[in-house]
């Protein structure tokens, strides 16, 4: 009898065994000491031209197609493959992060997103924050492009969701093709997934990718490194592992009786630059050029070399700095993309180390360890190669901000709201939802001055849509805790800060920040002011294309798991 239950009873033992230490149902996590670093070679993504080349050599519009797949990633040589959603032109060459996007200043695209997800989602999320649903089913998903100036139709509104070959679509949504009009300057950008309440996982799954737009006759002159070897795009974010290969999202929140599955910030164990956990590249001696993209949820990096090479910053987030700014340690929020020229002919050492030391959260949390302090490895060849570019003095000119006569002032305060416990429960802008009527409406073609008040204890990462901005000072209040009660008293931004509330010193902003931006970080306990502008940069013209239409767009905080509960107020330009 015991003999003939036992092939029976075997499993279901096995199964209790890896239960016993699996009690709360997140699974057994793969300890980061247990995944060698430095051991798979840094992966180049795909390109995909977003825009065709007609005899002769003219690029001219063209039109792309992109699908979300859902299939496996090797994240690292010892972990099995891992269930990801990945974008790509096909499933067979989707990859995470999804393929680099190449486009040309002025050559519009337009791109085709499809959603070819199965109908359940690989993570957990919270039905108690405002989350894009389907009836029917199916994964929820729509693409911002996170740095794009085009229409509102266009701008991926966290509403104009679509779900597997667009059985449902959200209330906003418009067509299933993004025109990009590609009219920003010559920069980084990145598109990734912005779907109402689902933004976190679904980039956690792998909805991202880079997007780079170039402008041959504005950037060969300035001779800086260029071309597939030597012009690199470093896609960086945080993922933690079960033993499984499976990626880990907490199904318990920190507040399970109010939020069961949400929690205010996600840090995985594992540093993943280009969809491998740690890697290696090997260079040559001479000069590089990285464009560092922090993809994120949450994690902040404050990036340095371990053999103190310094980064040259050229750009910042998607525009060039006017000139080169030179750092050996920079910070860099979610969301945010350096633009930095590394030179390794002034290596004294083979190797170096992609260093982080940030604490996380960002400032005040915990110190980084052995394993997110280290983010990839550069092995550099011995000998000198022949380098024939250089860093110019000057790189490009944008209006100086005083250019800009910002015709309306707007406070915008960050609350944090917290259980009787001291967890956070969620975030607001103005203490407004993100459904409250829209009370940002700036005027299509002007400027606009924008005091941003962070009360919580965090760094948010601010991100507006559509819209570029110059920090143009940064105080720290002098009293928080009166200046916070002013606020929670009156919620009166303007009154508590134009009264006696807001005193303070006033803090530098670093020299690599002082270019035109798509997010900055708002200190805690800062009063930032930025002026943004809802124009043309170069021009101060408006938009060539209708920014009054509906859905409208969007601005909100970038640190994912706040955006998604719900940190983000809509943004509707009047004619
Ligand atoms: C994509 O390929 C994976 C196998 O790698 C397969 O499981 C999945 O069903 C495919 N998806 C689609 C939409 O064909
Ligand atoms: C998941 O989150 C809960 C609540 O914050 C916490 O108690 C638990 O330790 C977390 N589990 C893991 C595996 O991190
Ligand atoms: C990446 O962005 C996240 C959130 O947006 C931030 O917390 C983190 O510090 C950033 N990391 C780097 C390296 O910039
Ligand atoms: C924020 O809004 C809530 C609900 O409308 C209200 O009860 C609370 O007093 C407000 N807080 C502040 C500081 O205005
Ligand atoms: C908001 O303020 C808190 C401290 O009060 C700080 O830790 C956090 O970094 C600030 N956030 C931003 C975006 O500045
Ligand atoms: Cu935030």
């Amino acid at each position: 009898m015991m003999i003939k239950l036992l092939p029976f009873l075997f499993p279901l033992l096995l199964f209790s065994l890896a239960g016993a230490n699996v009690d709360d149902g997140n699974g057994g996590l793969v300890s980061p000491a247990k995944l060698e670093m430095f051991v798979d070679e840094l992966p180049d993504m795909p390109k995909v031209k977003a825009f065709r080349v007609k005899k002769g050599g003219v690029p001219v519009t063209a039109r792309i197609t992109i699908g979300m797949y859902q299939k496996k990633w090797k994240f690292h040589r010892d972990l099995p493959p891992t269930t990801v959603f990945a974008f790509g032109t096909s499933n067979e060459t989707a990859t995470v992060p999804g393929p680099t996007i190449e486009a040309i200043q002025g050559i519009p695209a337009y791109v085709t997103w499809e959603n070819h997800l199965p109908p359940e989602h690989i993570l957990p999320s919270d039905p108690t924050i405002p989350t894009a649903a389907s009836r029917l089913g199916g994964v929820p998903t729509v693409v911002h492009l996170h740095g794009g100036i085009h229409p509102p139709a266009s701008d991926g509104h966290s509403t104009a969701w679509f779900t597997s070959s667009f059985r449902s679509t959200g209330p906003s949504f418009v067509s299933p093709v993004s025109f990009y009009p590609n009219v920003q300057e010559p920069g980084n950008l990145w598109y990734h997934d912005h779907a109402m309440g689902l933004t976190r996982v679904n980039l956690l799954a792998g909805l991202l990718g880079s997007y780079v737009v170039r402008n041959p006759y504005l950037e060969e002159p300035l001779n800086l490194p260029s071309g597939p070897r030597f012009d690199r795009q470093l896609v960086v974010f945080d993922r933690s592992f079960r033993t499984d290969g499976s990626l880990f999202l907490n199904s318990t929140g920190n507040n399970p009786s109010i939020h069961p599955q949400w929690q205010p910030e996600y840090f995985g164990d594992a540093i993943v630059v280009n969809g491998k956990a740690w890697p290696k590249l090997h260079v040559a001696r001479r000069k590089y050029r990285f464009r560092i993209i922090n993809a994120s949820n949450a994690r902040f990096y404050r990036f340095h070399l371990s053999n103190g090479l310094t980064f040259v910053h050229v750009g910042s987030d998607n525009n060039y700095l006017y000139k080169p700014v030179a750092s050996t340690k920079f910070l860099l929020a979610p969301s945010e993309i350096a633009d930095v020229i590394v030179d390794f002919s002034r290596s004294t050492t083979d190797s170096a180390v992609l260093a982080n030391d940030a604490p996380y959260p960002y400032p005040t949390g915990d110190p980084t360890d052995e394993f997110n302090g280290k983010v990839m490895k550069f092995i550099i060849r011995k000998h000198k190669t022949m380098d024939p570019t250089e860093i110019p003095r000057r790189l490009m000119v944008h209006p100086p901000p005083a250019a800009h006569r910002a015709v309306k002032t707007r406070h915008i305060a960050m609350y944090e709201f917290e259980s009787a416990t001291g967890e956070p429960i969620h975030l607001l802008l103005n203490n407004k939802t993100f459904d409250d009527p829209v009370t940002e409406t700036p005027k299509e073609g002007t400027s606009e001055i924008w005091y941003v008040i962070n009360l919580t204890e965090d760094n948010h990462p601010l991100h507006v849509h559509l819209g570029l901005f110059v920090v143009l000072e940064q105080k720290e209040l002098e009293d928080l805790d009166e200046f916070k009660d002013c606020m929670m008293k009156m919620n009166d931004a303007v009154g508590c800060h134009l009264g006696q509330h807001a005193r303070g010193k006033k803090v530098a902003v670093p020299k690599y920040e002082r270019g035109w931006k798509n997010v900055f970080k708002m200190m805690p306990g800062y009063v930032t002011k930025i002026l943004v502008r809802f124009s043309m940069l170069k021009t101060g013209l408006a938009y060539p294309f209708d920014a009054t239409a509906e859905p409208g767009y969007v601005y909100h905080c970038h640190i994912l798991d706040h955006e998604d509960n719900v940190m983000m107020r809509p943004l509707k330009l009047i004619a």
